[in-house]
Order: structure tokens, then sequence, then C-alpha cells
């Protein structure tokens, strides 16, 4: 029964191990607090809109907000990072500690149409190095670094067991919520994705607006008969394919050409997971990690998971 704190402390890590035990302490601070609304359900005030929208005029969801607001709070309290980077705020958040070393991009809630209705969500996570000089101002430049220059990256799910899954590049680990000591456990260390797998995971009410290559692999998927698995939560749906092996995708559609998902928010942080554990990410062409950000809140289109199921799908395309 390995606690996270234990792990922690040797965990191989770009930086203090001081540092990593801090902002991991920040992100498992809020993810209690989450999980603990979460697992009471509508009881507290956490269900439906708060009335505004994020940039990408989504309606935020109260626990979007509170979510996001509590990841703040924490980061704050770390005193480790110098800037925040969510899907949730327009612009850059400053923090309190702007001559700190480090750079969190985030996306608070995912699966926020799923808060409602009592199925899974998750927290997604990811930390850079800043670039700029430390005690300069922090700027976008800092935010907006390739995929593969992270440093730690995870999520956090809030299922049927609220698990943490993270890496800092060596091996992916994934730690238990236990309720009563109220403390992370080890699971499972070194976690690889099975190299092939039978699922496939996409909205395919979408599919005739998919390009035509992709329409393909779906005929494909059908004819080998593999199972169709889509929560509509990516982290969820990631999970399940990372233990069982399986494809999840988000293609460009008519109606968004780049897709849904954001490149620093959900996209960077489980492409680095899926490849440090032994899996792939694409958009189609290139690898999700060697995409030079353009803008905070961009999306592309994602294909992730199994190595050889990815092979096969990018042979469609
Ligand atoms: P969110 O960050 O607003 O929750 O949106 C991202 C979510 C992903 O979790 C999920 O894969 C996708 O949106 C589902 O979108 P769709 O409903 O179009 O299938
Ligand atoms: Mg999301």
């Amino acid at each position: 029964m390995k606690k996270l704190s234990e792990f922690l402390a040797t965990c191989p890590f770009k930086g203090s191990q001081k540092s990593l035990q801090s902002i991991m302490l920040a992100v498992v601070e809020a993810a209690k607090s989450i999980h603990k609304d979460v697992n009471r359900g509508g009881l507290t005030d956490i269900y439906g809109s708060a009335g505004s929208q994020n940039i990408q005029g989504e309606t935020q969801q109260k626990l979007d907000v509170i979510a996001n607001d509590r990841l703040i709070e924490q980061l704050n309290i770390s005193g480790e990072i110098c800037l925040i980077a969510s899907e949730e705020n327009d612009d850059l958040i400053l923090t309190n500690s702007p001559n700190s070393r480090y750079v969190f991009c985030t996306d608070p809630l995912d699966g926020s149409s799923n808060i409602d209705v009592n199925i899974s969500i998750g927290t997604i996570f990811s930390v850079f190095e800043r670039v700029s000089a430390v005690g300069s101002q922090p700027e976008l430049a800092d935010a907006l670094q390739k995929g593969c220059k992270q440093i730690l990256a995870g999520y956090v799910l809030y299922s049927t067991a609220t698990v943490l899954v993270f890496t800092t590049g060596q091996s992916v680990s994934i730690f238990v919520y236990d309720e009563d000591i109220k403390e992370f456990i080890s699971l499972q260390e070194d976690v690889k994705i099975p190299q092939s797998g039978k699922i496939y995971s996409c909205n395919e009410g979408n599919a005739l607006t998919y390009t035509q290559g992709v329409q393909n692999y779906l005929a494909n998927c059908k004819t080998k008969k593999y199972s169709a698995r889509y929560i509509g939560s990516l982290v969820a749906d990631f999970h399940r394919n990372m233990l069982k092996g399986g494809l999840f995708m988000y293609p460009s559609t008519e109606k968004d050409k780049n897709g849904k998902l954001r490149l620093l928010y959900e996209c960077n942080p489980l492409a680095w997971l899926a490849e440090v554990a032994g899996g792939a990410a694409s958009n189609g062409e290139v690898n999700i990690l060697d995409i030079e950000p353009q803008q905070l809140h961009q999306r592309v289109p994602l294909f992730i998971g199994s190595k050889a199921m990815l092979q096969e799908a990018l042979s469609f395309l």
C-alpha cells in the first residue's frame, strides 16, 4: 500500500522533488474536494449551468467553474506555478508566485455534459518549465510549448473509483483514492497500453461529416467486428482504452475542421501519457506532441491509443 507522498519522494522529475510534491499536492487537494462534490451528486448545488460561457462559446457548468476555482486556489498556495492556462479562462492567469519556474495547463473538469447525469468526468493537467527567464514577467510563449516539452502530465478520473493517473516521463502510474484515509494509494505502476485492441471510440453521430478516410476506417472497424465504446468524457474513454487496448478519435467534422478537443488542455497531456505507456497519438498527420501551438485555446483533431490501431487508422486517412 504505497501512498502517493511516498512515491513522489523518489519519483524521477526534471526539477526539484519539492516542486513535484507541491504541484501534485495542489492537484490532489483540488481533486479531493471535486471528488467530494461529485460523490454527493445533486445534494450540493453543483448541477446545471453557471449561466456563463467560456471563450469557445460553450456553456460553463457550475462544476466547471468550481473545479477551476479550486485548482487555481491550490496552485496559488503551492508557490510553484507562475502561470496557468485553463480551458475555462479566456486569458492566461498570473499567479501570486510570478518568480516560480513552472507553467500549468488544465481542463479543470472535462466531460462537462456528463456532470448532471452521474457519468464519469475528469480533471486533466500538464506542466512545463517556463521558457522566459525566472524573474521576468511570465509570457504567452511559456504556455505555447510543444507537448514533447511537458515535464509532468496526468488526469484525475471521477468514476466508480476516483483515480489519479500521471507521468513525469519515465512511466505511467495509477493511484486510487481511499476515502477512509483520504489518501491516494498506488494501484498500478508502469502501466502499458496493449499494442493492439478491438475498441474504437468516437461520436459516430458525426460520422457522415468525417473525411472519407475516417469513414473508411470506421467501415473497417465494423468489418473486423471491433467494439464501439463512447462515453463522451475523453478522460474516461482514454482510461478504458489505455487499460484494454483501443483507439479514441475526435476527427475534424464539417462543422469543426479542427475537431473539438484542445491541444493544450486535453490532447497534449493525454498524448504524452499514451506515449510513455507505449501507445501513440496523432492529429491524422503528425504526432500530437510535435505540434507547435499557435493559440491558447487551439483545437486539433485527435487519434489516440494503441499503437497498432493508430497505425491502421492512419493507413486509411
Ligand atoms: P468539455 O471539455 O467541454 O467537456 O468537452 C470535451 C468533451 C470530451 O470529454 C469528449 O471527448 C467530447 O467533449 C465529447 O464531445 P461530443 O459530445 O461532441 O461527442
Ligand atoms: Mg474538456
